[in-house]
């Protein structure tokens, strides 16, 4: 076989395999067996030297035009091979930019968080400072500096949580127990009274505990918000003024208060306080039940006997005190018909604040 028929034999060969090689890497060992160093059309250029000087013209054109096609049919298999590689490539990583995204769902403050900020917002503009106090409480600060009797009911194991039972061991508070979970925030506010000297403009928001089963009603855990004032000169009028406002404030400036003779341990004398109704302005409804009234609060002015146990004098200073529900307030805001949905948790009903 001549040179010019090896050579074209070898192109045919290599053309076919170019043709056929299915990615880059085949591609290239493809190239490597023909062009590279020890590849078999480089094999032939180099033996050109020995052949016959009259054949070398021929067989140097031809191995060149050889090189060159196959040079050629390799850059434009690469070249279609590297966009297949690409589209492919590009394919797998492809993004529907117009799909919607997952959605992160907003949170926000529970109900009952947000009127209690917002009650105190009231105060807070009132001057008021926000005291806090410990959850379990000594029976001292809970009842008794609160004038409460030693056998008032509030007392008893039937209302309230007892956390350490203290009668075995000490004859003087038979039937007794000195650490509980506060009933109220009122001994907050006392030991305010014990460490700061009148004027005293304080609010005691926060977690209380009655042992009340659930109902719709009821909730064993509520939040209460408790104001106490002790300064020269307080009335009951400074008490109707600040819980009017505060009302308004809360509930809305067309609302009207009234005050209802009521009894307090700890204050004397006291009253209940109610808003007039949302829905029928006081004229009477079926969320009033007729009354055109809402029962929100229950306040009064301060015990002197309260001031005997603070060790602030009763002839100088008096002052006054006032207890809410904030879910009672809830209940009434937003017509809840069932209280425990505000311990339960579900989104259906929480999504809805
Ligand atoms: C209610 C009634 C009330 C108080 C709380 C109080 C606190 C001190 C002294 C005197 Cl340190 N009184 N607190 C007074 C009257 C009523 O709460 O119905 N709460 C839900």
């Amino acid at each position: 076989m001549s040179i010019t028929e090896q050579l074209h034999q070898q192109r045919d060969a290599a053309l076919t395999q170019i043709a056929s090689a299915g990615d880059l890497a085949t591609l290239e060992s493809v190239r490597v067996a023909y062009l590279g160093k020890k590849g078999s059309l480089t094999a032939v250029l180099r033996g050109l030297g020995s052949l016959p000087p009259e054949e070398r013209p021929l067989a140097g054109k031809v191995s060149n035009e050889v090189r060159v096609a196959l040079e050629a049919a390799l850059e434009a298999r690469r070249a279609e091979l590297s966009s297949v590689a690409l589209k492919a490539r590009i394919g797998a990583e492809a993004l529907d930019v117009t799909l919607p995204g997952r959605s992160r769902p907003v949170g926000s403050r529970h109900l009952i968080e947000q009127i209690r900020a917002e009650v105190v917002d009231v105060f807070l503009g009132l001057g008021y400072q926000i005291a806090e106090g410990p959850e379990v409480e000594l029976d001292y600060y809970n009842f008794t500096a609160l004038n409460t009797p030693p056998d008032h009911p509030a007392r008893s194991l039937q209302d309230t949580f007892y956390v350490r039972d203290l009668s075995g061991e000490r004859s003087d508070i038979a039937g007794e127990s000195d650490v509980l979970l506060r009933t109220h925030t009122s001994p907050v506010q006392v030991r305010v009274m014990e460490s700061q000297k009148p004027p005293i403009y304080a609010l005691a928001p926060g977690k209380v505990y009655r042992r009340d089963i659930a109902d719709p009603s009821h909730l064993p855990q509520f939040t209460q918000i408790e104001g106490l004032v002790v300064d020269e000169g307080i009335t009951f009028a400074d008490l109707k003024g600040t819980l009017d406002h505060a009302c308004k404030a809360i509930f809305g400036p067309d609302r009207r208060t009234r005050f209802r003779p009521h009894f307090f341990p700890f204050t004397e004398p006291s009253a209940e306080v109610d808003v007039s109704c949302g829905i029928c302005a006081g004229s009477g409804c079926r969320f009033c039940k007729g009354t055109g009234w809402l029962e929100i609060l229950g306040c009064g002015m301060v015990d002197p006997n309260v001031f005997g146990y603070v060790g602030i004098d009763p002839e100088r200073y008096s002052g006054f005190a006032f207890g809410m529900g904030v879910e009672r307030i809830a209940a009434l805001k937003y017509d809840l018909p069932d209280l425990r949905v505000l311990l339960e948790g579900d989104m259906r009903f929480l999504r809805q604040f």
